[in-house]
């Protein structure tokens, strides 16, 4: 029986998405709040620290946390990145289980599932089968039925966040929560601030464009960010490297390298914050910084 006045209340709560690195979490944040908030790249592990992105609706509010992808780690840096998700696991109010639809399940895939298993939260779980655009429906169907396999009490929605996410589904979502408050103003995005945002941006910008270690070997830190006006902006941003030999290879022939990165960061900083924005990048090295405590609490991490 459904009761009427409890479909009136407003619901919120906190949705962790979860999920192997590379499937898409990040870009299906941005789809959902409909702004470039999250940082994005090609390659796994791109998001290192959980992010969140408010999204509300005259009778709902819902606060979605990306989270690093769950893998088996080698260094420090992983080991924090994995216990990040996790915390987000415990605190959230709904999981958003997030699958690659255009490969088979992987084994971080089951890593997941199996850490899913192994704690069997009591918090209600959506699974979404993303980048729905790369296959065919007859394909779709049989990667279901696999992925199925993974969490067979779950249910799998296809979905493209490049193509965009349906009312509807978040919908289904919100009849998941329980009533609750509103926790944030109506017009805020997230509860980051936009300098650190903006350090995750640069950060997957080198990343989009370096190969091999590299990319993985990459912190950033900003040293200034000054808002001059509502329009304009000036950072000044430190990209940390591990290595001498990773150093010439971010800079490049000419600094060529370092432009090219540069630009693309600009580009979603400014869309992220609707500034204008001048960076500034240089290059240092912080050896081995990923397996020691001490850069790692500098960094941030
Ligand atoms: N074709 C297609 N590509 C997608 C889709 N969603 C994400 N991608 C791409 O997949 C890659 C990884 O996306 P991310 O959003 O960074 O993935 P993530 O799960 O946040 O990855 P980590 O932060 O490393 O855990 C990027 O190149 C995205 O552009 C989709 O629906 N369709
Ligand atoms: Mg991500």
């Amino acid at each position: 029986m459904t009761n009427s006045t409890e479909d009136t209340l407003f619901r919120s709560g906190f949705l962790a998405l979860i999920g192997r690195p590379n499937v898409g979490k990040s870009t299906l944040m941005n789809a959902i709040l409909q702004h470039n908030l999250a940082a994005v790249s090609a390659r796994p592990q791109t998001t290192r620290r959980t992010q969140a992105g408010i999204l509300t609706l005259p009778h709902a509010q819902l606060i979605f946390i990306d989270t690093p992808g769950i893998h088996e780690p080698v260094h420090k840096l992983g080991k924090l990145m994995n216990h990040a998700a996790r915390t987000s696991l415990e605190d959230a109010d709904l999981h958003l289980i997030v699958f690659d639809a255009s490969m088979d399940p992987t084994e971080e895939d089951r890593l997941m599932t199996d850490l899913l298993k192994e704690k069997s939260y009591p918090i209600p779980r959506a699974g979404l089968l993303n980048k729905a655009d790369l296959v065919s429906e007859i394909e779709m169907e049989q990667r279901k039925v696999i992925y199925k396999q993974l969490l067979p009490d779950t249910d799998l929605t296809p979905v493209s966040a490049v193509k965009g996410i349906d009312r509807t589904l978040i919908d289904q979502w919100i009849d998941l929560l329980l009533p609750g408050p509103m926790y944030y103003p109506e017009d805020q995005l997230t509860v980051d601030y936009e300098r650190d945002i903006a350090a995750e941006m640069i950060r997957s910008a080198a990343m989009e464009f370096l190969h091999h270690e590299v990319p993985h070997s990459i912190a950033v830190r900003i040293d200034q960010y000054k808002e001059r006006s509502e329009e304009l902006a000036y950072i000044k941003a430190t990209i940390f490297v591990e290595r001498e030999s990773q150093k010439g290879i971010v800079i490049g022939k000419q600094g060529m390298m370092l432009r090219k990165i540069g630009t693309a960061a600009r580009k979603e900083i400014e869309s992220m914050s609707g500034r204008k924005i001048y960076l500034e990048l240089r290059v240092k090295v912080l050896p081995g910084w990923r397996n020691d405590d001490r850069s790692l609490k500098q960094l941030g991490y």
